[in-house]
C-alpha cells in the first residue's frame, strides 16, 4: 500500500477556525478523502498514537496539546500518498518549513504545527485503523 496516508487537523488547525482552508488545500493537491471525522483525544489515545515519542522532553506536552481540543482525521488517498503528503505540510518546525507549505502558512510553533501526516507506508495503514475501520471505509465509499 502506497496510495493511503492519515492526515490529522490538530486541535489549533480546529481553533483557529483553519478546517475548510486546510482541507481545501489538501484537496487542492490532489488527495481524495476516504473518511473524514471530528473527535476528541482521550490521554490514554494520544499516548497510544504518540507512543514512539513516549520519554522525550516534549511528550507531556505534546499529549496535553492534543488533547486540549477537538482533532479531525482524515483518511486520504492519492499516488505516493505518504511522501506527497509530508512534502505538502512541510518540515515538523515550521520556522523550516518550505514556502507554501501548510505548516508554514499557519504554524506557531514546532508543537503547535497544526496537522498530522503519516511518515511511512507501513504507519499510515496502522494510523488509518486507529480512527477508521476498514469495514467502515469500504461502506462509506460505496464499495
Ligand atoms: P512530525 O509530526 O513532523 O512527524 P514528529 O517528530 O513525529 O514530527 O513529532 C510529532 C509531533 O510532536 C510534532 O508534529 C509536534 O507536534 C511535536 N514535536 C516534535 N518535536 C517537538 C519539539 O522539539 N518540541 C515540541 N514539540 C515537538
Ligand atoms: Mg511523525
Amino acid at each position: 500500500m502506497n496510495n493511503k496516508t492519515l492526515a490529522i487537523l490538530k486541535p489549533d488547525c480546529i481553533k483557529k477556525n483553519l478546517i475548510g482552508k486546510v482541507t481545501a488545500q489538501i484537496q487542492d493537491a490532489g488527495f481524495k478523502v476516504l473518511g473524514m471525522k471530528m473527535i476528541r483525544l482521550t490521554p490514554d489515545a494520544a499516548k497510544g498514537f504518540y507512543e514512539v515519542h513516549n520519554g522525550k522532553v516534549f511528550f507531556d506536552n505534546l499529549i496535553e496539546y492534543m488533547t486540549s481540543g477537538p482533532c479531525v482525521p482524515i483518511a486520504l488517498e492519492r499516488e505516493n500518498a505518504v511522501e506527497e503528503f509530508r512534502k505538502l505540510i512541510g518540515a515538523t518546525d515550521p520556522a523550516k518549513a518550505e514556502e507554501g507549505t501548510i505548516r508554514k502558512l499557519y504554524a506557531d510553533s514546532i508543537q503547535e504545527n497544526i496537522v498530522h501526516g503519516s511518515d511511512s507506508n507501513e504507519n499510515a495503514a496502522k494510523e488509518i485503523s486507529h480512527f477508521f475501520s476498514r469495514k467502515e471505509l469500504l461502506e462509506i465509499n460505496g464499495l
